[in-house]
């Protein structure tokens, strides 16, 4: 395939492409190279954003509106090389939502899926089909496509967290749907932490049914996750690129808890990683530690809570300053369905 990047004009094929592109027909030979890249070439940026200024700025929106005038009260993380597209990534969307003292986010539904990954606060819920869950710091919450879902904070202390949704994937397909419930909260029909009683242990009801695109359990809490991650360490040598590094799953097929989004924490040493890119763009959020993650010759010094984006197919180095954890999502599952997900490690 040639990766000719432009066609040299003439005033005869100028007047040609002027004349069919009434008749909206334009040449393939004059955009191929733009198309088929011989490589991923993205407008997203590695770019970081740190919570103190997210912070200080969702605190000023506090003021200004509520959540429930907002329908969610939410700063979107826009990636500087696709503002005004509401995207962090080509296929990803992120935003940091603030739940104040005895505020409900009302109950409402659509086809984009929803993680939360919680950044301060502990103890206000969210509620998804008929059920609350309880969140703390480091608690992965999904709220899958076209379950109804409301929050709400019982607790005296401001609740933050992460927002990642599919959005720009379900625009690109055109099949977005949503409507609210016309009520502040949803009816709850099952007892708090039903689900993940049901399905977090290595066991599930026979004879359930119901999706398998989606995980059946819709809090995945940091307590068990880093248990887990430190288990690892004491079981074996750590991965050269990822340290020790464990994918959220789906109980009932032990595929991606989200059918879109896939999600990963991993717990890193101190010291340097060895380079690594991969197809995916991936949205990073420090959870304990602090450390710097090179993307070709930008350098982003993150600490807890700060968030940060690595573009696809972008060689990145981590370099914690000490043992470190990261969240981390990105539409790898989207990919490895469609046979397009590279991966490449080291320098090559
Ligand atoms: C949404 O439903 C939530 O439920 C947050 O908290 C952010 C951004 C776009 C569309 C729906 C939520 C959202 C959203």
């Amino acid at each position: 395939m040639s990766t000719n990047e432009s066609v040299t004009n003439t005033p005869e094929r100028q007047a040609f492409y002027d004349k069919i592109d009434k008749q909206n027909l334009t040449p393939l030979w004059s955009v191929l190279g733009e198309l088929v890249t011989p490589e991923p070439r993205s407008k997203c940026q590695p770019f970081i954003w740190h919570f103190n200024g997210i912070r200080t700025a969702m605190v000023e929106a506090g003021g200004l509106i509520t959540a429930k005038e907002a329908e969610r009260r939410v700063l979107i993380l826009e990636n500087p090389g696709l503002r005004g597209e509401s995207k962090i990534t080509t296929s990803l969307y992120a935003g940091v939502q603030l739940v104040l003292p005895g505020e409900v986010a009302p109950a409402h539904r659509h086809t984009q899926s929803a993680l939360r990954f919680v950044l301060e606060g502990s103890g206000a819920h969210t509620a998804v089909s008929g059920e609350k869950t309880i969140m703390e710091y480091g608690d992965f919450v999904i709220t899958p496509q076209m379950a109804w879902h409301d929050h709400g904070n019982e607790t005296t202390e401001p609740m933050f967290w992460l927002d990642g949704l599919d959005i720009p994937l379900v625009s690109f397909l055109d099949a977005s749907f949503a409507e609210g419930l016309g009520q502040d909260e949803q009816e709850i029909t099952r007892a708090t932490g039903q689900s993940y009683a049901e399905y977090g242990h290595n066991l599930m009801p026979v004879g359930a049914s119901g999706s398998r695109h989606v995980s059946p359990i819709f809090n995945y809490p940091y307590e068990q996750s880093r248990t887990t991650l430190e288990a690892m360490k004491k079981g074996g040598d750590p991965d050269a690129c990822h340290g020790w590094k464990l994918r959220y799953t789906n109980p009932l097929d032990g595929g991606y808890a989200m059918p879109t989004i896939g999600t990963f924490i991993q717990l890193l040493l101190a010291g340097s990683s060895a380079p690594y890119r991969s197809t995916d763009a991936t949205i990073f959020t420090c959870v304990e530690g602090s450390g710097s993650s090179q993307v070709d010759d930008i350098v982003l010094e993150w600490g807890p809570k700060d968030i940060f984006v690595v573009p696809s197919w972008k060689s990145v180095v981590h370099t914690p300053h000490t043992e470190s954890v990261l969240f981390s999502y990105s539409d790898r599952p989207v990919q490895e369905k469609l046979g397009l997900w590279r991966e490449s490690r080291g320098d090559a």
